[in-house]
């Protein structure tokens, strides 16, 4: 892989966005590659995963504005569709993401990180939707996600104003989940995984597929998901042995020593 690097510590993986002399905008083999990477992730042994950008300046500046200048409207519409695909497939992923989000969001920068369960950026990070002063409008699910993000004004605001706005702006409107001295970020955003990765596995992946599917349905369709991934967790090692440990007050029988058990 060119554009992309990815590491592995205990549960743990890190997918880095590696153009850095282009700020790691997304262009075709990037996309392409992050793709790639995704379908690679050993889920047997992967809990958690952190997204961050290769760098002290950038997380993502945005889709290539190089390759997207010359598009036609179906090229146009091809590559939205190829940046939702992927965003889609880390939106859905089995297992949590974790955004590091290490300076410029912006366009599809923004747009990957809302993609991911969690963000949490740099003091230096900048974010906001720039498209419509470029011509067009956010095509990687910002008009969606971000008015899901933030208050619908705001996402409204930010979008047709394409004012970029800095780490502490982005926190008080709740964009981000907390905001780290650049140096910070990474152990920070690898400490909150591994903190993820010590429960129950399966648990955690029923729990973002029961806040997921229940936000695209109504109330009483809703807890119907959650009752059903409930029930699920009591065909699971990890719900024996966390509630023995409780029971028998031994703290001995870890979670994380537990192996994964697919159902
Ligand atoms: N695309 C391509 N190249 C980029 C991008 C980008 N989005 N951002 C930065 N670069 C390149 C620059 O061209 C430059 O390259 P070079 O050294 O070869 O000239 C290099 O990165 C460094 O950038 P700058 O010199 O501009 O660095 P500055 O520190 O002066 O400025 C900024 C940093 C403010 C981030 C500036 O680079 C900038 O404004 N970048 C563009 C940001 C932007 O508008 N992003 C949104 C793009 S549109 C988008 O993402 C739409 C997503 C939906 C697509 C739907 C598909 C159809």
């Amino acid at each position: 892989m060119e554009f992309i690097t990815y590491a592995q510590e205990g549960f743990v993986g890190t997918i880095t966005i590696n153009r850095p002399r282009a700020l790691n905008a997304l262009n075709s083999q990037v996309l392409e590659e992050l793709d790639a990477t995704l379908d690679a992730v050993d889920l047997e042994t992967t809990r958690c995963l952190v997204l961050t950008g290769a760098g002290e300046k950038s997380f993502v500046a945005g889709a290539d504005i190089g390759e997207m200048s010359t598009l036609t409207k179906a090229e146009g519409e091809a590559f939205a569709k190829k940046g939702n695909d992927i965003f889609r497939k880390i939106e859905t992923f089995p297992i949590p993401v974790i955004a590091a989000i290490n300076g410029f969001a912006l366009g599809g920068g923004c747009e990957i990180s809302m993609s991911c369960d969690i963000r949490l950026c740099s003091e230096n990070a900048v974010f906001g939707q720039p498209e419509v002063g470029l011509g067009i409008t956010p095509g990687f699910g910002g008009t969606q996600r971000l008015a899901r993000v933030v208050p619908v004004g705001i996402a409204k605001q930010l979008i047709y104003t394409a004012r970029n706005i800095k780490a502490d702006e982005a926190y008080r409107i709740g964009l981000v989940n907390a905001v780290y001295p650049l140096e910070e970020l990474l152990p920070a955003a690898q400490k909150m995984a591994a903190t993820i990765a010590k429960n129950a596995p399966i648990a955690v992946r029923n729990c973002k597929k029961a806040i997921n599917d229940g936000l695209q349905v109504d109330m009483d369709q809703a807890i119907v998901i959650e009752e059903k991934l409930f029930g699920d967790c009591f065909e699971t090692e990890d719900q024996r042995a966390g509630m023995g440990n409780f029971l028998e007050k031994d703290k001995s029988k870890k979670l994380k020593v537990v192996p994964f058990q697919n159902k």
